[in-house]
């Protein structure tokens, strides 16, 4: 367990802590000369049970509340100190106040200097106390009338340490490693050392771990955990890690920085929280005012972006988005406080619930339903929630990293809420059974319109499907989701083309043997085929019929409808994309002047030719040229029937 210490300036924390533990946490030359805590002191005393108890003592400075917040994150178990002789005092209300922000209501008051007031006054500064802890996270906290001096009350406080250590649950290290940086030094033989809680996961020497935000990879040279050199370090434990790199030098580490695994380096400039404000405060907090942001133990400026009220009344919640100076690492859940702009006073906080927001629609109605749905929410109910707002599924990845699950972890989340997760690795979505089943369906409905439009072309190209029924949608998802619905035999496929079973037709043997002249004549002139009027005028028959019997031919894919009326050949169009991606080759586009050249038709052919390419999605028109966007969806031998 680590016990954080709060409290006003000179009311004895760092005395009582060494009076529990023998050790003196002032370290600092400075510290030892003036008599008061400037920065982070650290203590660890054994417990009857073979652990150890860790303390974090923090400076009780009004000027030094930040380096109180960086000590306060991650601890286990607040020891609350104030002065009998004084009461409670400024910092005592704004470390409560803190500590009530950052949810850590586990803890224990000491009413220290007990020796140097007489029994009435003590009684009095526990009425005090007793009055200002009520309406407190602290207001199950148990009262140790101490003596850091005569030793009084220490043993009892000290027994009640253990048992609460005792009983504090060992947390299972679920998640990657992460490990909050408050203290960076050089050892003399080992190199750079860094020591901070490590929040969650664990780690075993010869690790690799990112420092982060910067990006540096570190490696594990040895760990001590609670003051001991051991192989492995666990959530909950404070840790000195040796690390060592090959890019890496002790001044590129700061306070604030984390250690972590690969997966959760995820450094953020925004982050969706939602935020309580103090009712302490005298007014309103207004959209966009600037504040002090300490998340972890790091500290950086940002402005609130409120997303539901214009503006945040003392004492209420809200949703709020902080948009930072400067990227920092943060998941969610994590704690959070805010300080004002001349960091002379604690605001508010709250916690973190999305670290990855979207960089638009940051208020829309559906954003704000899920960032409801995922405030203080575990991993499970947190997929759920996404599950159900998301319209295109959930990626994976980037929820398994805001929410910092292993594989493991995310798998058996996603089994559970009966979701699939479907596409590669790193390019996965997590979707709910409905949502699956939903977006078959749009592609049904994509591939029926597409056939009511243009009834003469043979099918759509994959691509040209996906960017119709789903957009959005990653391709490894919309490839799985293609391939069962042409096992369920809802969708067939011919070449590239897909298409709906019935939507091919197959010639009866008239039209077959006229197909067979037709078929000729296109193949005569086959970049400037005769038009369907041409081909009736040739053949001696009606017009009507010549254009349903190319309507037919088209719909199996021998042909193609280039324009109005007009089709080429399969093999003309292949010859014709040949040349296509000659001309982008040499001049690194495709303008109708150079593809006339090339083809030696004229120049409305040239340009209908381009246009249906543009239409069936192989190139894309860019201001007055043409761009090859699908490569594969004329190239030949894959134009060639398939089964499907
Ligand atoms: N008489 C008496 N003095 C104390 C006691 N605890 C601390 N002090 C004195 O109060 C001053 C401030 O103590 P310190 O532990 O540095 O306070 P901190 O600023 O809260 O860490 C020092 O001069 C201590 O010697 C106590 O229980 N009894
Ligand atoms: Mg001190």
């Amino acid at each position: 367990m680590i016990v954080g210490t709060a409290g006003h300036i000179d009311h004895g924390k760092t005395s009582l802590v060494k009076a529990l533990t023998g050790v003196d946490a002032d370290r600092l030359p400075e510290e030892k000369a003036r008599g008061i805590t400037l920065d982070l002191g650290f203590a660890y005393t054994p417990l009857p049970d073979g652990e150890v108890l860790g303390f974090v003592d923090v400076p009780g400075h009004e000027k030094l509340v930040h380096n109180m917040l960086a000590g306060a994150t991650g601890v286990d178990f607040v020891l609350l100190v104030v002065a009998a002789d004084d009461g409670p005092m400024p910092q005592t209300r704004e470390h409560l106040q803190i500590l009530d922000l950052l949810g850590l209501s586990a803890g224990a008051v000491a009413l220290t200097k007990a020796d140097l007031v007489s029994p009435e006054r003590a009684a009095q500064a526990e009425a005090e106390l007793a009055a200002l802890l009520s309406t407190s996270v602290l207001s199950a906290a148990p009262v140790f009338r101490v003596s850091s001096v005569t030793g009084q009350g220490v043993q009892a406080l000290r027994r009640h340490l253990e048992a609460q250590a005792a009983r504090l649950a060992v947390r299972p290290p679920a998640g990657h490693f992460r490990l909050a940086v408050d203290r960076c030094f050089t050892l003399a033989g080992a190199g750079t050392v860094v020591t901070g809680t490590a929040f969650s996961g664990q780690t075993s020497v010869g690790d690799t771990l990112i420092l982060s935000p910067p990006g540096i990879e570190v490696r594990v040279r040895s760990i001590h955990a609670q003051n001991h050199p051991t192989q492995k370090g666990v959530a909950g434990q404070r840790c000195a890690l040796n690390i060592v790199g090959e890019g890496f030098a002790k001044d590129q580490v700061q306070r604030g920085h984390w250690v972590l695994a690969r997966p959760v380096h995820a450094p953020t400039e925004r982050l969706d929280v939602q935020l309580r404000l103090l009712a302490t405060e005298r007014g309103p907090l207004a959209h966009w005012t600037p504040v002090h942001v300490h998340l972890g133990a790091a500290e950086a400026m940002a402005r609130v972006a409120l997303l539901e009220d214009r503006e945040l009344a003392p004492g209420t919640t809200a949703l709020a988005q902080l948009v930072l100076d400067r990227a920092v690492g943060a998941l969610h859940n994590d704690r959070f406080v805010l300080r004002d702009q001349s960091a002379t006073r604690t605001v508010g906080g709250g916690s973190v619930v999305d670290p990855f927001p979207p960089s638009r629609g940051r208020r829309t109605p559906a954003r704000l339903a899920l960032l409801r749905g995922w405030v203080n929410a575990t991993p499970a109910e947190g997929l759920r929630a996404a599950l159900e707002h998301t319209a295109h599924g959930v990626d994976a990845a980037r929820f398994a990293q805001g929410w910092n699950l292993t594989e493991l972890e995310l798998q058996a989340l996603v089994r559970a809420a009966d979701a699939r997760l479907s596409g590669s690795p790193d390019a996965r979505l997590a979707l709910s059974s409905s949502a699956w089943s939903r977006l078959g369906q749009k592609i049904l409905e994509a591939l029926t319109a597409e056939h009511v439009r243009a009834p003469d072309m043979i099918g759509v190209g994959r691509e040209q499907l996906r960017r119709l029924a789903a957009p959005g949608l990653l391709r490894g998802p919309f490839d799985e989701m293609i391939a069962e619905l042409r096992e369920r035999g809802l969708i067939q496929q011919r070449g590239p083309w897909l298409h709906a079973p019935d939507h091919r037709v197959k010639l009866t043997p008239a039209e077959d043997k006229l197909w067979a002249k037709v078929f000729l004549l296109l193949e005569q002139t086959p970049f400037q085929p005769p038009r369907v009027r041409d081909l009736a005028r040739t053949l001696s028959i009606e017009e009507g019929p010549m254009r349903e019997l190319l309507r037919r031919a088209a719909r199996s894919g021998d042909v193609f409808p280039v324009a109005h009326d007009h089709y080429f050949s399969q093999d003309a169009v292949a010859a014709l994309a040949d040349i296509a991606r000659a001309v982008e080759e040499q001049h690194g586009c495709i303008n109708a002047a150079q593809f006339r050249d090339r083809i030696g038709t004229g120049r409305k052919l040239a340009i209908h030719i381009l246009e249906f390419f543009d239409r069936v999605g192989f190139t894309r028109r860019v201001k007055d040229s043409h761009v090859v966007r699908q490569p594969a969806l004329f190239a030949r031998g894959e134009s060639r029937p398939e089964a499907g």
